[in-house]
């Protein structure tokens, strides 16, 4: 027979692990996260991505995730948010180009995450219970879990936001064969009339409440296969990975308390030149935890081309090395985005010295030939 935790027990044991709130929802199916992934998949607004999106009848049924699954128990862990923006820490004419990281991974966050899940999915095995855990992978919406659970309301930035914790929050579960009851009610929408994120987003992908266009989120498009859309190279700025731009203005967010700073902190910021200086296996090994395109180290080095190409940066002549020596790149990928970053710190001369057959030699898909006529760039007459 299997003794049955309250909700207040699971809490108390979660602070204590590490996770800042915790509720309970049942296992029935969320059709109205079915309804809303199916929506925006056929409007095509999940760009190709598939997550949720590939299944979104599993992906919003609990119940599949366990055999005799009962209860979903719902946990979030905060992180600190980003304590300074580039631009603030930055004097560009005295420090070599940075690319800014987004603040859920300047530290373990996830790790953090499952660990308290797992400390607490023990206590529940502790009293005969089964249990799966589950988080940020394909088989459950969190952020719609989650909002049933009554953690919080789904804001206009499509972000969960607790009305105490603000929106810097991870977020996982436990399924479990446990009953639990939980007498937590949904809460109410607190976004009310204002636009802060759709107006801040820098590339008017949160115009609708709620519903965001993939095709121009900067996080998506630095994750996504193929050349950086060339409309939003400009708009992405120093973005290396990931961008926080619909959380950072959010006034849910002012009244948030303090997050104590994590152990095991990342770097928040890459040095560029560095990062286009590595081979292949050394930006494996650093940045491996992220989410790179087919798992090939040439999208890292094109996203850090599009940052560098808006560093502003003209004097260092270590970025006219480095930009030589990408437009060199054996991946015709590297080389149209060095091209890019050439012509808009105005080098132009860096791609006019190279020999066309260099620089266009194995480009199937001819992106490098496209990116000089995109930049006007004529290689007979170096015009
Ligand atoms: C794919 C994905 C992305 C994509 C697409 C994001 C998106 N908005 O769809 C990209 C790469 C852009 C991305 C970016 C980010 N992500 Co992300 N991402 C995911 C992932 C894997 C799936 C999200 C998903 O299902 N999208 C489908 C769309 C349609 O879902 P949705 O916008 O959330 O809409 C839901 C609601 O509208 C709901 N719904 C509609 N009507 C109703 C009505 C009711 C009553 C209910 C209950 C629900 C409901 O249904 C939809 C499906 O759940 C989740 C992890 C997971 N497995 O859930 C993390 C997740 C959403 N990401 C997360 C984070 C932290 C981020 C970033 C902040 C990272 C960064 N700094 O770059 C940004 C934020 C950008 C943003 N505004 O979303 C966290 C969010 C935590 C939170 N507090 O909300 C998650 C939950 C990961 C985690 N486990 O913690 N992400």
């Amino acid at each position: 027979m299997v003794r049955v935790l309250n909700l207040e027990d699971l809490k108390q044991i979660g602070r204590r692990v590490g996770l800042d709130d915790v509720a309970v929802t049942g296992i029935e199916p969320i059709l109205e996260a079915r309804k809303a992934i199916e929506e925006r998949k056929a409007l095509g607004l999940h760009a190709g991505m598939t997550f949720t999106f590939g299944n979104p009848g599993r992906a919003t049924n609990p119940s599949l995730l366990l055999e005799g699954a009962r209860s979903v128990v719902v946990a979030l862990r905060r992180y600190a948010p980003p304590s300074s923006q580039l631009s603030d820490v930055l004097n560009k004419d005295q420090i070599s180009p940075k690319g800014t990281v987004a603040a859920y991974v300047r530290s373990e966050e996830y790790g953090f995450l499952r660990k308290g899940l797992e400390a607490l999915a023990e206590h529940l095995n502790l009293l005969g219970a089964r249990t799966e855990i589950v988080m940020d992978d394909n088989r459950l919406a969190d952020r719609a879990v989650a909002a049933r659970a009554g953690l919080g309301w789904l804001g206009r930035n499509t972000m969960l936001l607790h009305p105490k914790l603000g929106s810097w929050t991870v977020i996982g579960s436990i399924v479990t064969d446990m009953p639990i009851r939980s007498e937590s009610d949904r809460v109410d929408d607190g976004c009310g009339s204002c636009r802060r994120c759709s107006e801040d987003c820098p590339t008017g992908a949160l115009d609708e409440f709620g519903v965001l266009d993939a095709n121009k989120c900067l996080a998506w498009l630095l994750q996504a296969k193929g050349i950086f859309p060339r409309e939003y190279r400009v708009a992405l700025g120093d973005r290396l990975y990931g961008c926080d731009d619909c959380q950072l203005l959010c006034p849910i967010n002012d009244n948030a308390p303090n997050v104590p700073q994590a152990s095991a902190v990342r770097e928040s910021h890459v040095d560029i030149v560095t990062l286009l200086d590595s081979s292949d296996e050394e930006l494996m090994e650093k940045f491996g935890h992220w989410y790179i395109p087919r798992r090939q180290p040439s999208y890292l080095r094109r996203n850090a081309l599009v940052v560098l190409g808006n560093s502003g940066n003209y004097d260092d002549p270590e970025i006219d090395r480095v930009l030589r020596e990408c437009l060199n790149s054996d991946e015709a990928l590297v080389r149209s985005h060095a091209v890019w970053a050439a012509f808009r710190l105005n080098k132009k001369y860096l791609v006019t010295e190279q020999q066309p057959a260099s620089l266009l030699r194995d480009d199937p898909e001819g992106i490098v030939d496209a990116e000089l006529q995109e930049c006007g760039i004529s290689m007979d007459s170096g015009v």
